[in-house]
Formats: structure tokens, sequence, C-alpha cells
């Protein structure tokens, strides 16, 4: 009953802010450029499975197509307009995908482009990803329709009509985002054109949105158009769930916008999470560890129910965006692996998986010249579908980091600790470090250059563990390295500074 009472207060007063994810799911990820038909088979062979809640999908509606770079990826975040129709799939594909994951349990969440439409210069035709005409000199975008009313030229100050200074909030919304043509958002019109597109979206049977670029649109222009969404699908979802909201909000201090400005609107996206934590982990400045006693809030971070968090994204982690260098990605895998742990393990925020493509990463004078490079494609430059290998990673250029053996058993580990208090925290003052989920769940790291050797109060009930990170309980016996909790909760941890994952992370599901 009282839990039945909290579901409906929540229903009530925060819908905003609750992922809509099936029971006891509390982790995303990004399938970044996936196609949709990939994406279904993904829900059904791989994400329920492991219990992930679900996935951000790149945007859907049709964008330029740039061929200068080739395809780069970027040209997904230029919309042309918004007939679902890209290179992931058409709407078929997309409706597919969408009631495919929603049948096992996988919600569907779409990045949605709705400050802007395409980059100024991006000319007049139908080089577009379905073949609509557009001009972008006249700013007419005649299968929405959108014309040159409906865009924010007049309004901006600047005398390049660019954003020029993220010191200035006019110009942050009403300026132009790297040329992109800025939407009047206080127009009705645009409003209520920009809520059809998510109620389409919303009805076909998605869970809610990322909003891109939310810092470049006032959030009472936001408002406008969120409160015009439709409730979501009772084919699946309970009557009268609203739409889940993060908003891409890059608040890393020192601006006059910030994330809790979009608080009304939903949840927005902590960037300096993976900025501290990257900073944490790499050591630098000093820090250590041990200084992620009180990590959350007390670390400047939003509060922990606006958050969405994740370790890197797909613009931070080519150098596009913000977080600068101390962003860890799979091309520091071991970091990696240890900072998606920690986070998924940490009971602050919602958290989301990254899942990438790699690319031929090339520095020069301290920048990657490839950081625009497209998904793995075909000689025509359609996407290729993401094929498993025997050992269940992908292959071509696909990394897939949500299949890596550690990074999906702690979206595991995540779920079975869901309802547990942050517990037993220990430290050596130092890069060694643990903490409990009360009596479900216990993680250890060791970041020193030297060995952990250490009896620790673990929480959990006396018995045998898998560790999560080194193997698998599998056909009741461990597969990786075993842990001995005694009846007083304590057990002894000994993690080599060389060791491939220098980490361990017991659950009560994974007991022998
Ligand atoms: C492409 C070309 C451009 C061309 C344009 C139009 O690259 O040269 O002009 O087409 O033809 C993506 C790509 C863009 C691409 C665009 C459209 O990243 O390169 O442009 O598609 O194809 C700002 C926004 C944020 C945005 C981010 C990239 O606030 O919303 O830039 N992210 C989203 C998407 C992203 C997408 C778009 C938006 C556009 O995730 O993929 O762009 O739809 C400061 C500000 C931030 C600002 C950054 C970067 O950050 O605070 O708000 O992000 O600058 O400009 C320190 C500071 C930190 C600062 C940072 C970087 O860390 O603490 O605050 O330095 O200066």
């Amino acid at each position: 009953m009282r839990v039945l009472l909290l579901l409906a207060a929540v229903g009530l007063c925060g819908a905003q802010y609750s992922p809509n994810t099936a029971y006891g799911r509390t982790a995303i990820v990004h399938l970044f450029e996936w196609r949709w038909a990939d994406i279904a088979l993904e829900c059904e062979r791989y994400l329920a499975p492991y219990g992930f809640g679900g996935v951000q999908v790149s945007p859907p509606n049709e964008n330029v197509v740039v061929t200068s770079p080739y395809r780069p990826w970027w040209e997904r975040y230029q919309p042309i307009s918004y007939n679902i129709c890209t290179r992931s799939g058409n709407e078929d594909e997309f409706r597919e995908m969408v009631s495919r994951c929603n049948n096992v349990g996988v919600r569907i969440y779409v990045d949605a482009v709705v400050n802007h439409m395409c980059g100024s210069g991006a000319g007049y035709g139908t080089h577009s990803t379905c073949g609509s005409y557009f001009d972008a000199g006249t700013r007419d975008f005649p299968s929405v329709p959108y014309s040159g009313w409906d865009f924010n030229d007049g309004k901006c100050s600047t005398y390049s009509g660019e954003i020029e200074n993220y010191q200035d909030i006019y110009q942050v919304r009403d300026c132009r985002l790297s040329g992109l043509l800025d939407l009047a958002l206080e127009k009705d019109y645009v409003r209520s054109t920009i809520a059809g597109y998510l109620n389409h979206l919303i009805d076909i049977g998605v869970a809610g949105f990322r909003i891109d670029a939310a810092k470049h649109m006032w959030p009472g222009d936001m408002k406008a158009f969120l409160d015009q969404l439709n409730d979501l699908n009772t084919q699946w979802f309970s009557s009268g769930t609203r739409p889940f909201i993060y908003q891409e909000v890059i608040d890393l201090g020192g601006e006059p916008i910030t994330g809790s400005q979009y608080f009304d609107n939903g949840r927005v996206t902590e960037f300096k999470y993976g900025a501290k934590l990257g900073t944490v982990l790499r050591k630098w400045d000093g820090k250590k560890m041990s200084y992620l006693k009180n990590w959350g809030e007390d670390w400047g971070l939003v509060p922990s129910d606006r958050a969405l968090v994740f370790v890197d994204n797909h613009d931070n982690q080519r150098g596009h965006g913000a977080g600068g260098a101390s962003i860890l990605t799979f091309w520091d895998a071991r970091l990696y692996k240890m900072a998606v742990g920690f986070m998924l393990a940490h009971p602050y925020g919602f958290t989301r998986v990254m899942s990438s493509f790699r690319w031929p990463r090339y520095y020069e004078n301290g920048e990657d010249v490839n950081d625009w490079y497209g998904p793995p494609h075909n000689s025509d430059g359609s996407t290729k579908s993401v094929p498993i290998n025997e050992d269940t990673t992908c292959g071509d250029d696909w990394v897939c980091e949500h299949r890596w053996r550690q990074i999906r058993n702690m979206v595991v580990f995540r779920n079975v600790v869901s309802t547990e208090d942050f517990t037993n925290w220990w430290d050596n003052d130092s890069n060694q470090v643990a903490f409990g989920r009360g009596s479900k769940g216990f993680i250890v790291f060791n970041n020193d250059d030297w060995e952990l050797n250490q009896s620790l109060e673990t929480g959990l009930p006396a018995g045998t563990y898998c560790d999560v990170i080194s193997g698998d309980k599998e056909d009741g016996r461990c597969t990786g390295i075993e842990v001995y909790v005694s009846s007083d909760g304590r057990a002894n941890f000994q993690i080599s500074n060389n060791a491939e994952d220098p980490f361990i992370a017991i659950h009560v599901e994974a007991k022998l």
C-alpha cells in the first residue's frame, strides 16, 4: 500500500523526472548511431536479459546529408524535417524497434533536436536523408513546414548572428549555435509544431526525451511545448504517465546559465560528474579516490533526483561539447571501467552508459582532426549493422562498452542494490576505497601504485560471492575471483595494482 501511495505521489508531482523504466531497472545505454533494426535485436538478445532499463537513440528525424567531410556523425544534429527517416532507418523500422524493445521491458528515449534546423550554410536542394527539399538561405523547410518567420534571425544582437559570448544569456538563447538556424520558440506555431513531432514519437511508444541544446532555449519556451505533450502510450505505460525529460545543459560553472534554471522542466545532464570523476581517477590536481567519500551534491553537483549522469558522452569523448581533457572514454579502458563501475555502484543520479564506435583518432596540435568520423558504414554511406562476435563482443568498429563484462555486470549490480543506502565506506587516505549498498552489494577499488590487502566490513550475509568484475557466477561456480564473507560481515580483499581490472564487486545475486 505504501509503495502504491508513493508511486501515485511520484506520478502526480514529479513525472518528468521519473525515467519510466520497467520495475527495478536503473540504467540506460546510449546506442550512438545504431540502426533501429539492430537496436530491436539488442533489446531482445542482450539489454532485456541483463536488466538495462532503456536506450537513448540518435536523432530519428530527417537531417542534412553532409559530404564534406564525408557523412560526419554530427550531420544528425542538423534537422531538415520531422519525418522519421535517417541512416538509422525509416518510420516502420523505428516503430518496430519501439514495440519490440517495450515488449521486453526496454524503453526508448529520443534525442530531440528542436532548438534549431541545419547550418546556415547548408545550401538548398534535396541533400537530406529522405530527399526533402530545403533552402537554408531563405529558411525554407517545406516538409515541416517552417519559413523565415519561424527563426530568430531578427532577435540576435551579435553582428555575426552567432553566439559569441556565453556570458550573455540573450546571445546563448537567441543567436545561432555553431551556425545552426535558431528556431523562434516564443512563437505558438513553432511550439506546437515541435510538440506535434514529439507527440508523434510518444504515440509510437517512446518513454521520454533527451532535449538537445536545452541551454540555447529559454526554459519557459521549453515548458510551453513540454506542457503540450501527450501522456505515454497506454499499450506499455499506465495511464497518465508523463514523458521522462532530461535536458542537455552544459554547466561546468562560470556561466550565468545553470542547470538549476531548467529543473521545472525535468532533469539535466550533469557534466560536472564525468569531468570531476575523470580528474579523480587520473589523479590530476592532487585528487584522490578517498575524496569521493562525499561524492554527490557536496561536490557541487545538482540534486541527485535532478541529475542524468554519465562518464562520457558522444561529444566529450571526442573533444566536442565540454568536459575537457579529464573525460575518460573507452580509449582509456582500464580507468574507464573503474569510473563506470564507480558510477553504477554509487546511488547518485540516474545513470547512462555510453556505447560508441571507434574512429581513427589522430591529434594535430592537440586536436583530434578525425573527431568528425561517422559510424561504420558501407561504400554507399549507409550505416553498417552491428555484427556480434562469438565471444559476445561487437565487430567492425562498434565498441559496445555496454557489452564489456565489467560494465554489463555493474548494470546488474545497480539494479540489485537499488533500494539500499550508501554504507560501510572505507579508504586508506589515498586511492584505495570501498563502499557498500546496505546488505546487497559491496565494491572495492585500488587505484594506488601498490597492492591492496585489507579486511573490510561488507554488510553482506555470510557466504561465498563471485566477483562480477573478474568473472561471472555460472552454473553454481565463479569464473573469476571468489570472495568469502564471514558471519560478522567481514571479508578479505586483495587487489594487485597490476590487476587487469583493479576493482572487485560482489552482490547478493552473485552468491554461491
Ligand atoms: C557542425 C560543424 C560546425 C558547423 C555546424 C553548422 O562542426 O563547424 O558550424 O555544423 O554547419 C554537433 C557537433 C557540432 C556540429 C553540430 C551540427 O558537436 O560540431 O556542428 O552537431 O552538425 C555547445 C552547446 C551544446 C552542444 C555542444 C556541442 O551548448 O548544446 O556545443 N551539444 C549538442 C549535441 C552536439 C550537437 C549540438 C548540440 C547541436 O550534443 O552533438 O553538435 O545540435 C562551452 C559551453 C557549452 C558549449 C561548448 C562548446 O563549454 O559552456 O555550452 O556546448 O562551449 O561550444 C570549458 C568550459 C565549458 C565550455 C568548454 C568548451 O570546458 O568550462 O563551459 O570549455 O569551450
